[in-house]
């Protein structure tokens, strides 16, 4: 029986998977660099910085900037991010997800968000379900990102639950792998059949049998 539920938010919780999309492409675009959906997939679950470095390497930019310039850029993609998520409202939470987070609460299963985002508790915040969630790991205090455990790891810990006891939610390919890495019950949220090594994958949470999803 599963004791703990840990969610990534971008793409799992609320649609703002694509509020990243269009800041990256919009600072790519500043530097001449054009990417499109497909390689967008690859920035998921990663952190602001590697995804930077991985826009420059795929527009063979890897060694042109200096790290006050790399600061610069970042903030100038999280600026534009922010400012888009001024129009999330309660409508942007994804299908299925307030009904699941409203019977974790009532049945005392404790739930952790493990999201790459330094975003994420404003996000929360905004959308009125900060309280549904008893845990959020702090990125800042984490010394290796997605796809390495850590994140799961230290919310399986900080919400008390062994990492077999737990159910781990994610929309990435690296956070997929960071939770079979940390031997916790991976289900992948994708309408694609493109998270390889999930336990599970729908394409929501209304697909989800909550009582059957305890017991597998
Ligand atoms: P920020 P998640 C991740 O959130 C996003 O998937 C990824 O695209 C983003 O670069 C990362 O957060 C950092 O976000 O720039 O807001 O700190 O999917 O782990 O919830
Ligand atoms: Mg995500």
């Amino acid at each position: 029986m599963k004791k703990g539920m840990i969610f990534d938010l971008d793409g799992v919780i609320v649609d703002t998977a694509f509020y990243h999309f269009k800041a990256w492409q919009y600072l790519a675009k500043q530097i001449d660099i054009d990417f499109d959906a497909t390689f967008n997939e690859t920035l998921k679950g990663i952190s602001r910085i590697e995804s930077l470095e991985k826009i420059l390497h795929y527009g063979n930019k890897a060694d042109v900037f200096s790290v006050a310039e790399k600061n610069a850029l970042m903030d100038s993609k999280n600026d534009y991010y922010v400012k888009s998520l001024s129009k999330l409202t309660e409508k942007n939470i994804l299908p299925g997800v307030l009904p699941f987070i409203k019977q974790a609460k009532k049945k005392k299963i404790p739930c952790a968000i493990a999201s790459a985002s330094k975003n994420a508790t404003m996000i929360l915040e905004q959308l009125n379900i900060k309280d549904y969630f008893n845990v959020i790991v702090d990125p800042h205090s984490l010394s290796k990102g997605k796809p390495d455990p850590e994140i799961f790891l230290t919310a399986a810990n900080l919400i008390d639950v062994l990492p077999n006891e737990a159910i781990g939610f994610e929309d990435s390919q690296a956070g997929i792998t960071a939770l079979n890495s940390a031997n916790i019950f991976s289900v992948g949220i994708s309408s694609k059949d493109n998270l390889v090594g999930a336990d599970l994958r729908v394409d929501s949470f209304e697909k989800i049998n909550f009582e059957q999803l305890l017991c597998l």
